[in-house]
């Protein structure tokens, strides 16, 4: 199109137009943006990270996945969108956004996002073929408590924990990148939807860690921020104790396991009348919504 890339937040896009994004990106801000193929899904698809970073070595940084679950169609447009917010309008950033390095992820589930444009709109595992059905829970396979509540061992389950922790090629390349990595991480943020919730640790039971009260005061400080900017309302909570428990998260790993001090789910809009079906015509409003979010969280972390 005429900004020399194929994306756009009007309309939801298929992988190729975010792929064709990030080239984009990349091409166009060198300094800034750089891109790394971190592995490849069950279905040889690349899982790509975008780092948004002015390279000062003191920086810390920030972890972001969105499109774990195929048809939260959202995760993924929203990502993008503060991308392009960072990348499009770097220098009118606040300091503290400018100031961490940004490590994206915009689409985790490359083989179940495709399905869900192709097959099935409702979608939400991978494509991992098990013995009678296909998929694990992405979400459900990470390492901290694997296996635990809210988590099935049957393969034909929505929340199929997989045959062990980190079995699924896109949560492996998750990790390994993160325990490789030589970033400061001080934080992981993991866009889902539906429902607008700010959740944080943890979700494997009704339980919080010892810092909960600074994820809790960080969560409303953002809840409010967003509220301002769009009018819309994100309650803010324990995963297990305000949703319900769900073991094997991303968020709980970040936690458990990587001690990045502040990890939060982000259940996107809406609350239930259009659900994972939220029309294109909501991504800009969701957009710069998430970005009151970004800049709170960011703020949080450089302090941290
Ligand atoms: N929701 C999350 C899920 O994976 C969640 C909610 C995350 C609950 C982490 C508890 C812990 O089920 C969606 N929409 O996927
Ligand atoms: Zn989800």
């Amino acid at each position: 199109n005429r900004n020399g890339h194929p994306m756009t937040w009007t309309s939801y896009h298929r992988l190729t137009d975010i792929f064709g994004y990030l080239d984009y990106l990349t091409k166009t801000f060198p300094d800034l943006c750089s891109q790394q193929e971190i592995g490849k899904s069950i279905q040889g698809r690349p899982l790509k990270v975008l780092r948004v970073s002015n390279g000062n070595p003191t920086n810390k940084a920030i972890w972001i996945d969105g499109g774990i679950h195929a048809r939260e169609w959202i995760s993924p447009a929203v990502v993008t969108f503060i991308i392009d917010s960072f990348a499009e309008n770097w220098n009118e950033q606040s300091q503290d956004i400018q100031n961490i390095d940004w490590y994206f992820l915009p689409v985790m589930n490359v083989d179940g996002y495709e399905y869900s444009h192709t097959n099935d709109r409702l979608w939400r595992k991978n494509r991992r073929r098990n013995s009678v059905c296909t998929g694990v829970d992405l979400n459900r396979n990470y390492g901290y408590k694997w296996g635990g509540q809210g988590a099935s061992r049957q393969p034909c389950a929505e929340t199929f924990a997989g045959s062990s922790a980190f079995s699924e090629p896109e949560t492996k390349a998750v990790r390994d990148f993160l325990v490789k990595s030589a970033a400061n991480f001080k934080a992981s943020l993991s866009f889902h939807s539906y429902g607008q919730y700010i959740l944080y640790p943890w979700g494997y039971d009704r339980k919080v860690p010892p810092d909960h009260a600074d994820l809790d005061a960080v969560g409303k400080e953002a809840a409010e921020a967003m509220k301002k900017v769009s009018g819309f309302h994100y309650t803010v909570g324990p995963a297990g104790s305000s949703l319900y428990p769900a073991s094997g998260g991303s968020d709980d790993w970040a936690k458990g396991t990587m001690k990045f001090k502040y990890s939060y789910t982000v259940e996107l809009r809406d609350t239930g009348r259009h659900g994972f079906m939220l029309p294109a015509d909501q991504i800009i409003s969701s957009g710069q919504e998430t970005m009151a979010f970004m800049r709170v969280i960011a703020k949080a972390v450089s302090k941290a």
